[in-house]
Parts: structure tokens; sequence; C-alpha cells
């Protein structure tokens, strides 16, 4: 008795060491001895004037077949059959005239993605538009193409965007010709040390200087709703993580000058021109004054297959007859972004106009990183501002689907995946408001 336990004992621990080498060799070629009772799995149709009981009683030989499951109302059953009678099988339903078809059983993927980031939670607007369907899609997309393929890129015209925030320092575009630090304009674009966009604010300035250290924490709202870390088990999750930020700082919270933010648009068109992949211009601001060079510059846009994104604002009132710029320039290739709340109503704030607002994206009570008193956190901000990066995402998403898109058909994919709303289309050109789930 004790000879035959030591026996089992050493033929086991034998058989263990052959297992490892075999797998460390020739994983793939051989396998173990136990798979030839591995079961695979089929989904079988009877043809409808079949005597089902009859047929489906040759499946009931459990020597090669398991039948596992019988539908309840349909003429089908899901059949599970040992691998190594794989060839008895087939060759058994190439000869029934009773099967209509069978399919081997395969995976579906789950075209949904729940972060880890743990103030998700918090931003209600993730779940209202169905994001997570859309992470779903976005990884099914990286799978398909190993990558994203070409870096998608977002231009942000606003304050700064902390530099040093722990969810955004990874999402800027990093300009590879620029030798960062060295005060010279290595790649003669006008600009000394560009690495993530310019300061077009101040004549002179620190170009490198398109953070939030002095009152500018307006960018750095606009850019969590893009691209704040995903997975990265803080704070919050982005839109659309992998898109990359070009930062343009062209003023401070108390306001931009027209000059700096148009500097900073011929900047924008002149790095598209060399190759950097802009699809879209994140603008959440506003004014008054009509300024024909604003015009020019956003027409030279769509020249470039740049969409601007405008704000609508924060007023209520009608564009249509009180118009503001740029939102009023009624451009084909922008698209106008009014603010919604989470039971899908007009913002009390949200200006509209039915000629001039495009689109809604939620903008009450919305969750962003921020740049509060030196420090890098989170804040829960509403305004059209924050409705229009969304959109920004959007576009980002479409571009990943379609690459090849033109920027009117992915404007207008974006709008047609919205949810429509009879009380938004008294007031907006579409009635929509932005949803992923299609
Ligand atoms: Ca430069
Ligand atoms: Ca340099
Ligand atoms: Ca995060």
């Amino acid at each position: 008795m004790t000879k035959n336990i030591l026996l089992c004992f050493i033929h086991f621990l034998f058989f263990t060491f052959i297992d490892y080498a075999v797998s460390q060799d020739k994983i793939g070629d051989i396998k173990p001895s136990s798979s030839s009772d591995n079961m695979i799995t089929y989904i079988v149709r009877y043809k409808s004037d079949t005597d089902l009981t009859k047929a489906k009683s040759v499946f009931s030989d459990k020597k090669v077949f398991d039948k596992a499951y019988s539908f309840k109302k349909a003429p089908i059953d899901i059949i599970k059959v040992k691998s190594k009678n794989i060839v008895e099988f087939e060759e058994y339903m190439a000869k029934a005239n009773n099967i209509l078809y069978y399919e081997k059983d395969s995976v579906k993927k789950i075209f949904y993605h729940i972060p880890n980031d743990p103030l998700v939670y918090d931003q209600w607007y993730i779940d209202y538009m169905n994001a997570p369907l859309l992470w779903g899609k976005l990884i099914d997309i990286k799978q398909d193409h190993d990558s994203f393929g070409q870096e998608l890129v977002i231009a942000i015209i606003d304050t700064g965007v902390d530099l040093e925030h722990p969810e955004l320092k990874e999402s800027f575009w990093t300009n590879r010709f620029e030798i960062p630090g060295n005060n010279i304009d290595d790649d003669f674009n006008g600009y000394v040390d560009d690495i993530h966009g310019i300061n077009s604010a101040c004549e002179g300035c620190d170009t490198q200087r398109v953070d939030a250290t002095e009152c500018s924490n307006h960018g750095t709202l606009m850019a969590g709703i893009i691209a704040a870390k995903q997975d990265n088990n803080v704070g919050i999750s982005g839109l659309t993580p992998n898109v990359k930020i070009l930062i343009c700082k062209a003023g401070t919270d108390y306001g931009m000058q027209n000059s700096a933010v148009f500097k900073a648009m011929d900047y924008i068109i002149e790095m598209k021109s060399r190759g950097v992949n802009i699809i879209a211009v994140n603008m959440s601001y506003g004014g008054d004054e009509k300024s024909n060079i604003e015009r020019y510059l956003l027409d030279e846009f769509e020249k470039y297959d740049i969409i601007p994104i405008i704000a609508a604002g924060n007023l209520d009132q009608n564009l249509d007859k009180e118009p503001l710029y740029p939102a009023s320039f009624k451009l084909d290739h922008a698209i106008v972004v009014g603010s919604v709340n989470a039971n899908s109503e007009k913002s009390e704030f949200s200006n509209f106009g039915r000629r001039t607002v495009e689109i809604f994206a939620p903008g009450e009570s919305i969750l962003t990183t921020a740049y509060i008193y030196g420090e890098h956190g989170y804040a829960m901000v509403e305004g059209t501002s924050i409705s229009t990066p969304m959109i920004a995402s959007a576009i980002a998403y479409e571009y990943m689907k379609h690459p090849s898109y033109s920027i009117y058909d992915i404007k207008e994919q974006v709008i047609s995946m919205g949810q429509y709303s009879r009380e938004l289309d008294r007031i907006s050109v579409s009635g929509k408001i932005l949803n992923f789930s299609e």
C-alpha cells in the first residue's frame, strides 16, 4: 500500500515536470492529455417539420455528445461535443437531414466599460450620455486597429491648462520638433519652446507658461472633460482619455483679447499644415463684437479640416436675435453648443437659437479637473463652456470610427447620434442632446 502511494506520488511529480517542459517549449503544439476531453459548444437549429423528440434523442449519446440545453420554444439545442469526437460530430451533421444549420459558439464583446476612477460615480453626465458604451467601443476600436492610429489632437483656446495635474499631464500633445527649455525656436514656427502649445496672451512671455499659475483655471476644466486619465484609480475619467490636448493660452479667467485668440488660431492652422492632426478647436468663450478677422480665421479652419466647437453662452438669450461671436457666425463646419441639466431641460442660463445653437450637452453640476488655490484638484461647475468639450470628445470618437470622413460628415454623425427632444427642437437647429448610444 505504502509502495503504491509512493509510486503514485513519483508518477505525479514526473508528469508535472514534463507538462511544464512542454508548455515552455511548444505551447500551442502539444495540449495536455486532458485536452481530448475539452468540450466544444455548438448551437443547432432543427428543421421546423422535424420530429424533435426523435431528432434530439441522437444527441443524448453521452459517449459522443453532451446535450447541454434544449430551448423552451425554439427548435434549437445547445450541444457540447468532446473535442476528440469532432470528426464524428461533423460527419453526423453532414448527413443529417433534420438539421437546418448549426454554428460553433462564439464570444460577443461587451461594448461597455466602467472605469476604476473613484469619482466617476459623481460624473452624472457619463451615464446620462451613455459614455460607458463609448468606452467599450473605444476598447474595441483599439483592439481592431492595435492603436488609435494617427494621434487625434484637440486644441483648446482658453486660459491655459494645469500642466502638473496628475489627471492631465500625460494627455498633452507634444511638439516632437521642439527641444524644451533651451530658449530656442527649434522648429522655426515662430514660437520658442512651444512643447504643448503656446501662450499668446502676452508679448515676450515664456511661451511654456500655459499652466494655471496665474488666474487661469477655466482651461483646466475643459481639458478634464475631454482627456482626464481613465483607469488610474484616481479622480474622474475624461470622455476620450486617449485624445491629446494642444494648449493655447490666450488670457486669464478675467478674459482674453481678440488679438491673443487670433494668434492662437493662426498657430493652430500653422501646426495643422505641418501635419499635427488637429481635428477640432474648443472655443468656450464669446463676445458682442463681430470681428471680420475672426470670421476669416474660422473660414481658414474649414480649409484645413478643423471643426470649431463653440459655446452658446450663459445669458439665457436668443442668439438669433441677440448675437454673440463666434457662436452667431452660422458656419457650416462649426458646432455651437448649449447646456442641458440632468432632466434634459435647457439650463436656465443657456443661450439658445433655432438657427444658431446646433446641439445641447450636459452643463450643470459637472465634475471635472480644476486648479484652485494652487491645488491640482476637481471642481463641480456649470455653463455652456463645460458642455462644449463634450462635443469635442464626440468629434474625436467619430474620427476614431471614420478616419476618412469629411468634417461635415463628422459633424452630422455627432448630431445625429444625439437624443431628440421636442422642447429643444423649438430653440435649436437639431433639438438633440449629445449621446453615445447611437
Ligand atoms: Ca517652436
Ligand atoms: Ca526649444
Ligand atoms: Ca482618473
